[in-house]
């Protein structure tokens, strides 16, 4: 009876799906069964007991104990029996497993953003390797969402200022589908994500280079992302005032002093190295706090960083 359930349901691609279907097609099935069982029993009680003629007096029936008991408990038991079967899957639907690689899922009219264990920060795109455990901690920046992944027999709201947490296996690599199913205004329907499981080697290249959006998007517009999401925008303003570190705005091509008493042409060189190792040369003023971003920026990211900053003039 496969068929039937390719009907009603999508097709599956995570370690839920066994248990979710088993009792949703019993459930449908059951209910299938008792609307044929049923009817088929008030056909036969009406043409059984129908009136035959007019002078025809109706018994006067007040009970049936042993019916009353059948009709009672045959359903309590089907009844305990799906809840007992529905608890045991959604325990094991909302308790990770200890291994399980954590990222954090915000919603926000009308986006997802996740941010990964090493930092890295992606827009509805989300990416996971294949036949790993993920826990996904889900938590909403302003009203209620809901993150819905149909294939993977799933579903958890974001609530803002809580956390709450779903966890899956993906099955096999491909890209799925996420809605979100909390009505939350007017982008509610575009507030679409998606879910790119990933071969090992497919997850290897998105940690070094960056999902399609940091290989593609323009350099500039790459720098000022990283900017904002790596923790720059704390010390550096872009607009000339003095924050914990000096402002960007039109350094580039300017000769800075260092502590050291040295001169510095801030070019493309100078802003790798005050990035990779920010002590090498302290700009005169400030104190060294700057943290190293050794092993925390791609290729990509620096390069844009300093597009972005060359155009503050
Ligand atoms: C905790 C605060 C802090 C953070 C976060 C920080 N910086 Fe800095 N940065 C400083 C300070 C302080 C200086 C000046 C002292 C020095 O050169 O180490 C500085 C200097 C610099 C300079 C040289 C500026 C000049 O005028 O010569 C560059 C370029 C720079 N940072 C880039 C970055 C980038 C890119 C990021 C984010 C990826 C970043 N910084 C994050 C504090 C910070
Ligand atoms: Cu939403």
């Amino acid at each position: 009876m496969n068929w039937f359930r390719d009907f009603l349901l999508p097709p599956g691609a995570s370690t839920h799906v066994g248990e979710m279907d088993g009792l949703f097609m019993f459930i449908t099935w059951l209910t299938v069964f008792f609307f044929f069982f049923n009817g088929g029993l008030i056909f036969y009680a009406v043409r059984r007991w129908r009136r035959r003629s007019a002078k025809e007096v109706t018994p006067h029936i007040t009970h049936d104990t042993r019916l009353e008991l059948v009709w009672s408990l045959i359903p309590l038991a089907v009844v305990m029996l799906i809840f007992l079967w529905g608890f045991k899957g959604y325990v094991k639907a909302w308790v990770a497993p200890n291994d399980a690689m954590e990222i954090l899922a915000t919603g926000k009219k009308w986006v997802w953003e996740f941010e990964y264990p090493d930092g890295t920060r992606t827009l509805n795109d989300l990416h996971v390797p294949v036949n790993r455990p993920v826990k996904l901690v889900l938590t909403s920046e302003d009203v209620i969402h809901s993150f819905f992944i149909p294939e993977f027999r799933l579903k958890r709201d974001a609530i803002p200022g809580r956390y709450t947490e779903l966890w899956f296996t993906a099955t096999e690599p491909g890209i799925k589908q996420v809605y979100c199913t909390e009505y939350c205004g007017k982008g509610h329907s575009d507030m679409l994500a998606r879910i790119f499981v990933d071969t090992p080697e497919q997850y290897e290249t998105f940690l070094r280079e960056g999902d399609e959006q940091v290989r593609k998007m323009p350099l500039k517009e790459l720098g000022r992302l990283v900017w904002e999401n790596k923790g720059c925008a704390t010390c550096h303003s872009l607009d000339g005032t003095r924050g914990q570190g000096p402002s960007w705005k039109g350094i580039w091509n300017q000769t800075h002093r260092g502590a050291d008493g040295g001169e510095h042409r801030v070019n493309a060189d100078y802003i790798r190295q005050s990035i990779l190792t920010p002590q090498a040369v302290v700009v005169q003023g400030f104190e060294p706090i700057m943290p190293t971003y050794q092993g925390l920026l791609r290729e990509r990211e620096i390069l844009g960083l300093i597009e972005f900053i060359k155009e503050l003039q």
